[in-house]
């Protein structure tokens, strides 16, 4: 069976996406896009071999010839698309943050219970990622012990103006924020924002860098270093320390060059090539649970969950005191969080 997907967002993600189904994916199909802008819709159309253009994304999602969707539209969007999915029934795979606020996360997970089941997928590539998973695998195995420490830096290249100065967190620190509670299958109860010297490159109401400590309920300590303007490459380190050991991701490269007295590995320009693997990844276990019906990745749960925790942040940046993450008791159609 082909599972026949429409897209909703072609701008750079959105259209990644669209090449990765088309070229890299088993047993999908990119059946229709839409983007506000027609010229990104038709640019993506043609990549997909040959999609239909939809004038409006809600149309997308109720076309009979669409039978799950990708969303990849801007933050504030989310939420809507996301419910028209779960109401029309259809799996939906929605770009992080699945909306902009933990109350609106909240709204799409009581939707989705109102169905009674569970039909969101929120994009957590991360998840995916061969060098986390290898990280989660020596992890359970037991091998360094409990976790007492998880260290996390989060490094872009710039930022897009565009965005607002809540996003370093809402937006970025949210990917390191879901890793941790994937990797440690524990919850975060606190958190704490401190605010290094600003980077000069930065407007005067942006506080990038910024470095959260993070607690979770078992007692294991997160720091993550959040720098959106850090200029020379895109770059994701991690190491979790356990009782006997500890396990770090290896900065991936295919080769080491060595010349004028130097030795050295390229850093990713942005996230589309550091974590191209883990983006194919979840976009073929995400077609496979649409074929049959299940779901896969993180949950619109996850979703809430990570906002609470962003929301905390944000809460404790602005007080200069440490914050209690505030979430609801989790419903039972989510008791078992899939990969
Ligand atoms: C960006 O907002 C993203 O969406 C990417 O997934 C993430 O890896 C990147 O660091 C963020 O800034």
């Amino acid at each position: 069976m082909t599972v026949q997907i429409g897209v909703i967002g072609c701008g750079m993600m959105g259209l990644d996406h669209v090449r990765t189904l088309t070229a890299a994916v088993s047993g999908a199909g990119v059946a229709a896009v839409f983007d506000a802008d027609e010229e990104r819709a038709a640019r993506a159309a043609s990549a997909a071999g040959g999609a239909r253009v939809h004038t409006d994304p809600v149309e997308l999602v109720r076309d009979a010839g669409v039978d799950a969707v990708v969303v990849a539209s801007p933050d504030q969007t989310h939420e809507e698309f996301a419910m028209a999915c779960v109401e029309a029934g259809k799996p939906v795979l929605c770009e992080k943050p699945l909306a902009t606020t933990s109350e609106a996360c909240w709204r799409v997970v009581e939707a989705e219970m109102c169905g009674g089941r569970r039909l969101v997928q929120v994009g957590y590539m991360r998840r995916f990622d061969p060098a986390y998973l290898e990280m989660k695998r020596v992890f359970d195995s037991g091998e360094i012990g409990d976790a007492l420490m998880l260290h996390s830096v989060h490094r872009n290249v710039d930022y897009p103006p565009s965005l607002p100065a809540s996003a370093l967190v809402t937006a970025t620190g949210v990917h390191d924020i879901d890793i941790a509670r994937w990797l440690l299958r524990e919850e975060i109860v606190s958190a704490t924002v401190h605010t290094p010297r600003p980077s000069g490159r930065v407007r005067p109401d942006f506080q990038d860098p910024q470095f959260l400590v993070l607690q979770t309920e078992g007692g294991v300590l997160i720091d993550v270093e959040i720098f959106v303007n850090a200029q020379y490459g895109y770059d994701v380190r991690g190491e979790l320390v356990g009782e006997r050991g500890s396990v770090s991701l290896v900065p991936p490269a295919a080769v080491s060059t060595r010349r004028a007295g130097m030795e050295g590995q390229a850093v990713a320009p942005d996230f589309r090539p550091r974590f191209q693997d883990a983006y194919r990844a979840e976009l073929q276990a995400w077609v496979d649970a649409c074929a049959v019906g299940e779901t896969c990745g993180a949950s619109a749960w996850d979703g809430y969950t990570s906002a609470a925790v962003a929301e905390a942040c944000l809460r404790s940046l602005s007080s200069g005191r440490t914050a209690p993450v505030e979430v609801k008791p989790r419903p039972t159609l989510y008791t078992e969080s899939a990969t």
